[in-house]
Order: structure tokens, then C-alpha cells, then sequence
């Protein structure tokens, strides 16, 4: 037997004390920054509650003159800001924090989202916080008490979108879009004061400015973010070059208009920003819309469910029907709703809810799988395990992505055969098909990667001038969407304002360029590894389990690392690969529809 000296004795009992020490210490630490995140996390709940159930009031009924619930929601939100951004929580945290490499990973993602929480409503800057706070809320009550009117007659955004959606004759046309963007004239005050508002509050705690504050949330810098959008944008160019070509002849085709013009006359496009041009195709055979004149708009929110039912998730809580708000105001309703589609999780647990404007149609089928996807993220992550400061997406990306995904995947061929939404057996032309689906998706990018994401990166970086925002909205739509205003648009209107999430989603559109490609992501690793199908004609449906790895991305929201998720559930990193590979087929169809055609869209810088 070997003998063990005295000095090693010795030295095992040192370090063994020593790490139990240790071990000692980390416990009595973890366990007083367990008590500090369970006493944040419930009253950031119980705030939060009263805040968005404020917030909710506000949205669903705006009547002009009564400013009841702007001032409720106003002193709701106050009192969840100076909570969020108190100087002694930022402090505790931030203490907690230098001895982070002591304590658990789910304690310090929390410690890091109170101090990124902070960040927006910082108790040194209390006052800025407070004006700001009331700007959002007059903001928004403007943006969505708009009374919209065309000849001088109330119109709803649906009836707006109606027009733009079928009308030939382009004087018609003209007006329903101009009246689109009347809204904006009277918000452009406001979008430069909450410019300023918004980047003097994230600048109290250290950020440069706020659109740098909102890219971080990834763990990304601004240049990163820029950079990581161009290069989708590049990538998805030749393609949209093609379609812009054959989008300019055809449409000069279907308005009878001898001149093709060079940029895109924005009042031609199916959709008030030009963010989506699917309806200029019709497929024979497949005619969603016309499938769904038969339906009401409730079977619309219900078909939704039943998709992600049918995939193991549970059937929606009965209190989601009862106090969401998901139809059209009647014309005489008297007031007026925020009426662009919106998911709430209204006490990080099971009361859910939609706000939306439903009606039979392709647009509001694809935007209540879209909602229904963010409502079972909410429910998915509403769980022990993933503590309150943690219910949210694994970047805001996937919570866009995983709706949008569930919205396209309920439109392709042989889902809709199996529902009955067309005769099964349909012969149809699959290019075409594919084509309508990239006058969606693919037209979606520069939008949003270029567009919108590029103005306000300007806006909030930049300090782009008030007296520059029309000017320079409509070159970023020159340059990268390749359109036009109908007629010169000046400084008094300000039509970058009459997009909601310019106002109310400040410097986070890029979540939805990303959502596009991390769900193309998504969908071919589902078609090829799970069902084993063509990604361009699956069949989700029933499909337990598909639903389980999509249920297996949501269920630990942040609490999960976004770029460790994709790669484990995915493969890969994030890659517009499989959006490219998607819609591949279509660069030599469209190269031959365009040939001897004249190609105009700007090159990129
Ligand atoms: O805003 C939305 C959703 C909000 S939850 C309806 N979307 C973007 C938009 O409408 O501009 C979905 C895709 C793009
Ligand atoms: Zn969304």
C-alpha cells in the first residue's frame, strides 16, 4: 500500500477546505443575488401588469378629445420606468455583476437585462425619461386616431389597403396612397423630438445613441448590425434586380402605361410602403382570397390555432378570445384602434392577447398565423425555468421569425389542399408560385434591411436634420427598393412617420429582415430533416414533430444563447443560404421573362 505523507494530507485537506470555502462563499453569494432577482422579478411583473394593461387600453380605443387613457398610461408607464431604471437596482446589479464568473448563468442573463432595462429609463435622466414617455403615448394616439380620408370620406386602412390591393385605374390610385401618408405631416414634430428623447435617455447610462442601444439587445455593435444587413441585402440583389424588372414591365402592362418608368411609381404597388408586391401575381388554381371570401374573420384567427394545435400545442386560453381585439371598429364605433397587428403578453404568464383588424382575406390569414406565433412563444417561455426578466425571444428575431414561418408554411400548396382551400390534385404552375412568394419575401429585404433600417440608423446616429427626412426616406427607396413617389413629396410630409414601427418600434426593424432569413433557416431544415419534403411544397400540418422542435426554440426564450440555439437546432449559423437556395429556381425563369428588358434598379454602393 502506498503511504501518503503528512504534507500531502495536508495539502489535500487545504484545497478541499479551500473549495468549500469557496463553494461556501459562491452559495451565500448566489443566494443573495437569487433573493435580489426574485424580489425584481416580481415587481417588475406586478408593474408590468398595470403598465400593459395601460398600454392595451390606449391601443384599442383612441376617441378623440378624451385623454383618460393616455394619462393612465402615461403615470403606468412612469412608475414601471423608475422602477426599471432606478439608481439602486442599476447599482446592485451592477456590483453583483463584477463577480459574475461566482454565479449561475441564468442569474447573470438576468442581472445583464436589468441593467440593459435600466438603460432606456435611467433614474439620472428621471425628467427626459418622463417627457419621453408622454411623447410615445401622443405619438401613437395621433398615428392611430388618424382619421384617413379619401374625397373628403372617412376610410378605414383595411379599405385603403383594398384599393391598392385591386384597383386599375391609377387617379384612384394615387389618392388612396397619398391619403396613406397624410398621417405622416403631423407626426414629424414628434418623430424629431422623440428622436432626441430617445437618444438623451440611453445616453445616461453610456450608449451613443438609441439605435446602437436597440442593436445590442443582440450582442451586436452598430457596424456589426450594418454590416451583417448589407451583406443580406447583397446576397438577395441579383434576385431582386430581376424582380424589379419584371415587376416595372408588368405592372406598366396592367395600368396600360406605354412608358416603363425606371424606379417603381410607389402608388403602382400592391402595399402603402412597397413592402410586399405578392398580389401582382395570381396563380391559377391557387386563389387564396378567393377561398377565403368564403370564411368569416373569426375562422381566420381559428384556422390559426388549429394549425399550431395540431402540431401539439395547447389550444389557446380561453381568455385570449374574450379580451383580445381581433376584428374591424365598425365604421360608427365613435373611436378609433391602433390598427396595424400586435401580440401582447400582457403578466409574463397566461393572459395573452392579439390586437388586429382581421378580415377574411391572404394578408390578415398570413398575419394571425404571424400573432399566433408570438402568443406561443409568450406561452411556450411562460414556464418554472425560464424566470420573468427572461420571457422574451431568443433575440427579437426568432420571435418574429417563428409566426412568419408558421404563416408561410400555411400557404404553401399541399397545406392548403389538405384544409380543403383548394381542390386537391390542383394543377398549378410552381414557378409562378415561387414567383408570388418572392414578391413577398425577397422584396421584404431591401425594405427592410436598406429602407427602413438605413433611415433610422441615420435618424438615431447620424441626427439626420428634420428638414432632411422626407428627402431622404424617398432616396433610401430610390436606392435600394428601386421606387418612386407618385409626385414630388417635400418636407411637409414626412412619410417614413406613417410606417407604426418608425413611431412605436423605434430602431428595431431590422428584427423582421433577420426574422425572414432566420426562417427560411428554420423551414428547410423542418422540410428536409423532419418531413422529409420539398421546402417549396410541404405539408406542416398535424406534424407533432415539427411542433416539437419549434416548441423546443421557444420554450427557453432568453433564456437561451440565440446564436448556440440556431446551431443546434439548425446546423448553421445565420445564413441567407437557405433563402437563396429557396428561390434559386427562379433566377434563370426570370432572366428569360426579362430578356431585352432594361434594367434600372440602382446599383449598390
Ligand atoms: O409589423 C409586423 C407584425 C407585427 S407583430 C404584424 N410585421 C412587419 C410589418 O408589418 O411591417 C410582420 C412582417 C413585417
Ligand atoms: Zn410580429
Amino acid at each position: 500500500m502506498k503511504k501518503i505523507s503528512i504534507l500531502m494530507v495536508a495539502t489535500i485537506l487545504f484545497y478541499a477546505c479551500g473549495s468549500n470555502n469557496n463553494e461556501n462563499s459562491n452559495k451565500g453569494l448566489q443566494d443573495s443575488v437569487q433573493a435580489f432577482l426574485d424580489s425584481y422579478n416580481q415587481k417588475y411583473t406586478e408593474l408590468n401588469v398595470i403598465a400593459n394593461e395601460a398600454s392595451w387600453l390606449t391601443q384599442i380605443k383612441i376617441i378623440e378629445g378624451d385623454s383618460t387613457n393616455a394619462i393612465a398610461n402615461n403615470k403606468a408607464q412612469e412608475e414601471l420606468a423608475v422602477f426599471t431604471g432606478s439608481a439602486i437596482n442599476i447599482e446592485t446589479a451592477t456590483n453583483y455583476l463584477k463577480q459574475q464568473e461566482k454565479l449561475a448563468e441564468l442569474q447573470v442573463k438576468q442581472l445583464k437585462a436589468i441593467i440593459y432595462k435600466a438603460a432606456n429609463n435611467p433614474e439620472t435622466v428621471g425628467d427626459l425619461v418622463k417627457e419621453r414617455i408622454k411623447a410615445e403615448t401622443e405619438q401613437t394616439e395621433k398615428l392611430f386616431g388618424f382619421d384617413f380620408k379619401i374625397d373628403g370620406k372617412s376610410v378605414s386602412t383595411n379599405k385603403i389597403d383594398a384599393i391598392l390591393g385591386e384597383e386599375l385605374n391609377l387617379v384612384k390610385r394615387q389618392k388612396a396612397w397619398e391619403s396613406s401618408k397624410e398621417v405622416g405631416k403631423g407626426l414629424k414634430k414628434g418623430l424629431a423630438n422623440l428622436r432626441d428623447l430617445r437618444n438623451k435617455t440611453v445616453q445616461g447610462l453610456g450608449y451613443k445613441d438609441y439605435f446602437e442601444y436597440q442593436v445590442s439587445d443582440y450582442g451586436m455593435t452598430t457596424q456589426e448590425m450594418i454590416d451583417m444587413l448589407q451583406q443580406f441585402n447583397k446576397e438577395l440583389y441579383p434576385l431582386f434586380r430581376e424582380l424589379h424588372t419584371f415587376a416595372r414591365y408588368e405592372l406598366a402592362k396592367k395600368y396600360k402605361v406605354n412608358e416603363v418608368p425606371d424606379l417603381i411609381p410607389a402608388h403602382w404597388l400592391p402595399n402603402r410602403w412597397g413592402q410586399d408586391w405578392s398580389s401582382l401575381v395570381d396563380v391559377e388554381g391557387i386563389n387564396l382570397d378567393s377561398a377565403l371570401k368564403t370564411k368569416d374573420a373569426e375562422w381566420i384567427v381559428k384556422q390559426g390555432e388549429r394549425f399550431y394545435v395540431s402540431l401539439g400545442f395547447p389550444e389557446l386560453p380561453k381568455s385570449f378570445y374574450e379580451k383580445s381585439d381581433l376584428y374591424p371598429l365598425a365604421a360608427d364605433a365613435g373611436y378609433k384602434k391602433n390598427n396595424h397587428a400586435s401580440a401582447w403578453h400582457m403578466d409574463y404568464n397566461q393572459d395573452v392577447r392579439s390586437l388586429m383588424s382581421v378580415e377574411p382575406n391572404s394578408e390578415w390569414y398570413e398575419t394571425s398565423h404571424h400573432e399566433l406565433g408570438h402568443i406561443y412563444y409568450y406561452l411556450c417561455y411562460s414556464n418554472p425555468d425560464v424566470p420573468v426578466l427572461l420571457r422574451e425571444g431568443a433575440n427579437r428575431a426568432y420571435h418574429e421569425a417563428l409566426g412568419s414561418m408558421m404563416g408561410m408554411a400555411a400557404m404553401q400548396k399541399p397545406f392548403m389542399e389538405n384544409l380543403n382551400l383548394i381542390p386537391k390534385g390542383t394543377k398549378t404552375d410552381e414557378m409562378k408560385t415561387l414567383l408570388k412568394e418572392a414578391l413577398n419575401y425577397v422584396v421584404f429585404i431591401p425594405f427592410s434591411t436598406g429602407t427602413m433600417s438605413m433611415f433610422e440608423h441615420e435618424l438615431y446616429s447620424n441626427n439626420l436634420p428634420m428638414d432632411e427626412y422626407n428627402k431622404r426616406w424617398w432616396e433610401l427607396a430610390a436606392q435600394y427598393q428601386g421606387i418612386a413617389p407618385p409626385a414630388v413629396r417635400g418636407e411637409e410630409y414626412c412619410d417614413a412617420a406613417t410606417k407604426t414601427h418608425i413611431n412605436d418600434d423605434a430602431a428595431q426593424y431590422y428584427d423582421y429582415a433577420l426574422s425572414y432569413i432566420l426562417l427560411f433557416q428554420v423551414h428547410d431544415h423542418i422540410s428536409k430533416n423532419i418531413l422529409k419534403q420539398d421546402p417549396h411544397a410541404t405539408n406542416y400540418y398535424g406534424n407533432k414533430e415539427v411542433g416539437k422542435f419549434i416548441s423546443e426554440i421557444m420554450t427557453p426564450g432568453a433564456s437561451a444563447d440565440w446564436r448556440k440555439l440556431l446551431k443546434e437546432k439548425t446546423g448553421s449559423e445565420l445564413s441567407a443560404k437557405a433563402m437563396l437556395d429557396y428561390f434559386m429556381p427562379l433566377m434563370d425563369y426570370l432572366k428569360k421573362e426579362n430578356a431585352n428588358r432594361k434594367y434600372t434598379l440602382p446599383t449598390l454602393n
